[in-house]
């Protein structure tokens, strides 16, 4: 077979198709045990990966001598057929093998949705740590489960139908051109499930957005620009001074208005840190493409949209320290990522995210630098500050009182 032919061949399109989709669950599953097995390690960084392409070596071989024995498998039966029917004799019964090869299909397929289901199932999210997450888990938890249900029984109907009314020469099939009764059943019933879900899918997303329990005591502001976060958090005033794009140079990065009096004590910050169990309003913002401010762990993503400020309320309600434990993993962090792909350096937006009682958020806090800086304030031909840096942070701490 020439080069051309051995490219264009469907056998060999289809074969290679395969190889691809087993690849990439290998893959996955050799991540897996890489996990597992440097889980005990003291550094998982330094994790030897070799092993773990020679496991997918291995794999890849096994599957290609797997295939190789089927092909042959299947010469020697169209073979032994030819020579039957040769002889006069009855050839092989195709119509059986087809039954049995989807009955094996179904069986495997099924343990194998059931093995992706535990194995890969418990590699989700740790349980939710925001009170909306928890209705936003049992809204995920309602939907998996109905469409699981729908799964199985589908999938069990079609291989199990394949098998059971295999071609026979024993009965004839039933020709079926249209039933109205069949059509009404399989659009009515998804109909009426799928309108459940949505309604149920609204109301929680209604009740997320116009949450009347989540205040926003804690006012936080949440910039994005190409490549990395900014944050804003009010002074003792507890209020936020005003933003103004036009005022953006190299010395104020965000525009704050430094004549609204409002934004001279506002702080900078490099993590973003908050209380737990209060109610948190993290105001969104983007000042050149569109960025995602995304907190999986709080179930929580609101776009960053230039020249649209947006908003996301919420209420953190475990601490790293208390998730730490929970996750048995003694340097987890909260993370807040961009989840909008906005260029080169995307990943790189990347902050943590850190949820502290009440006292020690006080003591953060107050160790925080205010974005006016002495360079800013002569620029803009501000009095100078005379506070040292033991005054600010007292000064800090009398804003924090929600
Ligand atoms: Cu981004």
């Amino acid at each position: 077979m020439g080069f051309k032919k051995l490219i264009n061949s469907k056998k060999i399109v289809t074969l290679l198709s395969m190889f691809l989709l087993l690849g990439t669950n290998m893959l996955m599953a050799q991540d897996v045990a890489t996990a597992q097995g440097t889980s005990t390690a003291t550094s998982p960084d330094s994790a030897d990966k070799s092993g773990m392409w020679t496991s997918v070596g291995y794999y890849f071989l096994l599957f290609l001598v797997a295939g190789v024995c089927i092909v042959i498998l299947g010469k020697i039966l169209k073979v032994y057929d030819l020579t039957q029917k040769m002889q006069g004799k009855k050839g092989i019964n195709w119509n059986n093998i087809m039954g049995f090869v989807c009955i094996i299909f179904l069986i495997a397929g099924l343990y194998g949705a059931v093995w992706s289901l535990t194995e890969q199932g418990s590699m989700t999210l740790p349980e939710a740590a925001s009170v909306h997450g928890v209705d936003t888990d049992n809204m995920f938890t309602v939907t998996a489960i109905l469409t699981l249900i729908v799964f199985f029984i589908t999938q069990i109907l079609l291989f199990g139908f394949a098998f059971v009314y295999r071609g026979s020469d024993k009965r004839k099939a039933y020709y079926l051109p249209h039933n109205n009764t069949i059509e009404k059943i399989w659009t009515i019933i998804p109909a009426a499930v799928l309108t459940v879900l949505v309604v149920f899918g609204f109301f929680t997303w209604q009740k997320i957005e116009n949450s009347t329990e989540v205040k926003g005591d804690l006012n936080i502001d949440v910039t994005g620009h190409q490549f990395a976060w900014e944050l804003r958090y009010p002074g003792k005033d507890g209020v936020l001074g005003s933003l103004d794009y036009k005022l953006t140079n190299a010395n104020n990065k965000l525009g704050i208005n430094f004549k609204d009096p409002k934004s001279l004590d506002d702080l900078q910050a490099d993590t973003l840190v908050i209380p737990v169990n209060k109610s948190i309003r993290l105001n969104i913002h983007a000042q050149d493409v569109i960025h995602s401010v995304y907190m999986p762990h709080f179930r929580l993503q609101q776009n960053a949209v230039p020249g649209l400020p947006t908003f996301f309320k919420f209420i953190p309600t475990i601490t790293t320290a208390e998730m730490r434990v929970r996750t048995d993993n003694p340097k987890f962090e909260y993370l807040l990522y961009c989840n909008k792909i906005c260029g080169g350096i995307h990943y790189n937006m990347q902050k943590v995210v850190r949820v502290v009682t009440a006292e020690e958020y006080q003591d953060w806090i107050a160790k925080q630098r205010p974005y006016l800086t002495d360079k800013l304030r002569t620029e803009l031909k501000l009095a100078a500050n005379k506070s040292t840096s033991a005054p600010q942070a007292a000064a800090n701490r009398l804003a924090l009182n929600n």
